[in-house]
């Protein structure tokens, strides 16, 4: 398995999953994730898509489940492929949001970090993140391609895009 497959039309993931980044006021909304695939990590919020949902409907009901706010003025900027060694593929599309609707609470999923944008806790996150979460800072479209064993980068590529 290299980047190569990853990269290829014939790539084909296993699961779909979203990630959505409420920023607002200089501030992004982060979590500590406390259990699922990163727990321990902190990330933004996010999680597999239900049946008959679509990315943007999957990441406003996880950021509502997982911090109980609503999320407002939701665009789309980008697309992750995850190839794991193990086998696990993965397909991220990732969310920017205005803002948010309530006071972010912690549930039994995540406790809510507003932070800096200046200050984002790179080391405490996957190592793919520093990669893309600044396009997505910078309001560009992108998509991502990354091979991983376990927790560790094997390698990446990322293509800032006029449209996805
Ligand atoms: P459910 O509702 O159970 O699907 P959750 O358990 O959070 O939610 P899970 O464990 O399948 O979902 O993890 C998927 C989440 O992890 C998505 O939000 C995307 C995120 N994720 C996975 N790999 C990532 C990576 N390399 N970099 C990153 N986020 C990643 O920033």
């Amino acid at each position: 398995m290299t980047l190569d497959d990853v990269i290829q039309d014939d790539w084909r993931p296993e699961q779909l999953a979203t990630l959505l980044f409420v920023v607002r006021d200089g501030e992004i909304l982060l979590i500590h994730k406390k259990r699922g695939l990163g727990a321990g990590k902190i990330n933004g919020p996010g999680g597999r898509l239900e049946p008959g949902e679509t990315p943007e409907q999957a990441a406003v009901r996880e950021v509502q489940e997982e911090l109980c706010v609503d999320s407002v003025g939701v665009n789309m900027m980008g697309e992750l492929r995850f190839q794991f060694l193990d086998g696990l593929s993965l397909f991220v599309t990732v969310f920017k949001a205005s803002g948010c609707i309530g006071d972010p609470q912690e549930t039994g999923e995540a406790v809510p970090m507003w932070t800096d944008v200046e200050n984002i806790p790179y080391d405490k996150m996957w190592s793919d993140d520093p990669y893309w979460l600044p396009l997505v800072l910078q309001d560009k479209l992108f998509r991502g391609y990354f091979l991983f064993d376990d927790d560790t980068m094997l390698d990446h590529r990322v293509d800032v895009v006029h449209e996805l």
